[in-house]
């Protein structure tokens, strides 16, 4: 059972009583409550730098570029500039699966590092790359290669876009480089921007060959994890929606390249690629909106949506053919679950845009999230795409470059008239719009930016949900705690959680996490009675 606090200033107090008054005063503005049922939606503090000395659950600039946007792109050889390590860790890490495919161009199981040591710290590693990547080309022949920075190649300045420009000349493939080393921005969102950028610049729209379907859409900011774009591409099959491409789960660079030949972009995770959306409608009249399937709901409204785009009476029928065939077995699927799910509790912090999704799929299923938030996320996944004209540039976004899109002198077809969207919104098809979490939760409920581990400690203490939702870092600390912890980054090797195969996966995981019995069993160490450690010394 879970214990929810009276108000949110005792819950504050009680959060950031132990931490030093310059330390408190700053967590304080990242901790809100929801504004559900009308509320205001109050201002939270969001995208800045994490507090030196903090443990925080974010990842690095390098990680969002290489290992989150181009890492599940399976034809093109990611190679990272720099030490072994930064390579190695992001290798195979993150559950982006993919179909190799028929021509089996699919680099994923390789990890390519130059592999800097100290001498090309100190003497350059500018050599070093030309070789690697030439090496790479010689080995596999790809289409495209592209290069990532770490934080040494920043600091010793290597020009990584001077090499890869050389040897894109030379090779006479598709060559670039991310300027991504870890430090470059306040978290991995940075990382996204950055990949969105080099894609847009060097890829999308650069294949004009035609491609055939009827209603041609791309998915963007779905990556795949745990099968999740499979299940995703299932259903728009089904629906007869043709996907040209999908940023980046489950693809390649032909179709990046042939991406602007869609008539609608669809945006899951706006945090990750709102950017590419964006600089596809300036430069090809391509209109966006945001779509969610994560949740049968959610993904029955979104298959909604699309075929109202489309104004076509033959696609809207069969959407709702599909749903109709679709949902018994999610419904049965919920009722079994129900009476053990319902008046259960979660909390979810996690990334930019599952804290939020995920709760969809627990209402389905009776259960309520007390507390949630992102571990990088900028104010507008909180409070809503409108504010976005009142954010404040700061030092650290300045860092990281903004395109200038201008519409393409003979490709720019705007697809829909104002009139034609106006009409659509006047029908609840609304384009360039996503809710924030904080409007969708209660207002008991707590929302946290780049919680801490102490925070996390705290909160469960004093809370005490049926489940937490986080990453591997937090995983094994949390379930000492007796509450189990189910990893929204890589599934637990579980999934998919998409569409509607996905939720039946997840009522019935989330039935058994929270109602087994073990997790009351357990004690950690320090609970148990006695010395943590016991010896004993023999002199001998
Ligand atoms: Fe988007 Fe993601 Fe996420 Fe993200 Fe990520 Fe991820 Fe994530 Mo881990 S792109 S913001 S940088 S939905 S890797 S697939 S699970 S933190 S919530």
């Amino acid at each position: 059972m879970s214990t929810t606090p009276k108000n949110l200033d005792e819950l504050k107090k009680e959060l950031l009583d132990k931490m030093p008054t310059k330390v408190a005063r700053k967590r304080d503005k990242a901790i809100v409550p929801g504004a559900g049922s009308g509320e205001a939606i109050p201002e939270i503090l969001a995208n800045v730098r994490t507090i030196p000395g903090i443990l925080t659950q974010r990842g690095c600039t390098y990680a969002g570029c290489k290992g989150v946007v181009l890492g599940p792109t399976r034809d093109i050889v990611n190679l990272t500039h720099g030490p072994i390590g930064c390579g190695y860790y992001s290798w195979l890490t993150r559950r982006n699966q993919t179909d190799a495919g028929e021509d089996g161009d699919n680099y994923i199981p390789y990890c390519f590092s130059t592999d800097m040591t100290e001498n090309d710290i100190v003497f350059g590693g500018e050599k070093k790359l030309r070789a690697a990547i030439k090496e790479a080309y010689d080995t596999f022949k790809p289409t495209s290669i592209s290069v990532f920075a770490t934080c040494p190649v920043g600091l010793i300045g290597d020009d990584i876009h001077a090499v890869t420009r050389q040897m894109q000349e030379e090779l006479g493939i598709t060559v670039f480089a991310n300027s991504c080393e870890g430090y470059k921005g306040v978290s991995q969102s940075a990382g996204h921007h950055i990949a969105n950028n080099q894609i847009f610049r060097h890829v999308i729209g650069t294949d004009d060959t035609p491609v055939e379907g009827k209603f041609k859409i791309n998915l963007l900011g779905e990556y795949n994890i745990g099968g999740d774009a499979f299940e995703i591409e299932r259903i728009f099959e089904k629906c007869g929606i043709t996907l040209l491409a999908t940023f980046s789960g489950n693809s390649t660079i032909t179709q990046f390249r042939q991406a602007h030949h869609a008539d609608l972009n669809t945006v899951m995770c706006h945090r990750s690629l709102n950017y590419v959306a964006e600089m596809m409608e300036t430069k090809f009249g391509i209109p966006w909106m945001k779509v969610n399937f994560i949740g049968a709901e959610a993904t029955a409204k979104s298959l909604r949506r699309i075929a109202a785009y489309f104004e076509d009476a033959e696609l809207m029928a069969r959407v709702e053919q599909v749903i109709a065939e679709e949902m018994p077995a999610v419904a049965a699927a919920a009722a079994e679950v129900l009476p053990r799910t319902t008046g259960k509790t979660a909390m979810l912090f996690v990334g930019g845009s599952r804290a939020h999704h995920y709760q969809d799929l627990f209402r389905e299923i009776g259960m309520e999230t007390l507390a949630a938030g992102y571990e990088f996320a900028h104010r507008d996944d909180y409070e809503g795409r409108h504010v976005l004209p009142t954010l404040k540039v700061d030092a650290d976004s300045r860092n990281i470059e903004e395109l200038e899109i201008t519409p393409d002198p003979t490709r720019y077809n705007p697809r829909k008239t104002p009139e034609q969207i106006k009409a659509l919104e006047d029908q609840d098809v609304r384009f360039k719009v996503y809710e924030g979490m904080i409007g969708e939760m209660k207002k008991e409920a707590l929302i946290i930016d780049d919680i801490n581990q102490y925070e996390t400690h705290k909160l469960i203490e004093i809370m005490k949900p049926d489940i937490f939702c986080a990453g591997i870092k937090e995983k094994y600390i949390i379930q000492k705690m007796g509450v189990p912890l189910k990893q929204l980054h890589n599934y637990d090797m579980g999934g998919p959680y998409a569409g509607f195969v996905g939720a039946i996966n997840w009522y019935h995981e989330i039935d058994r996490l929270v109602n087994t019995k073990v997790w009351s069993l357990i004690k950690a160490p320090w609970q148990t009675e006695g010395p943590e450690l016991e010896a004993a010394y023999v002199a001998g």
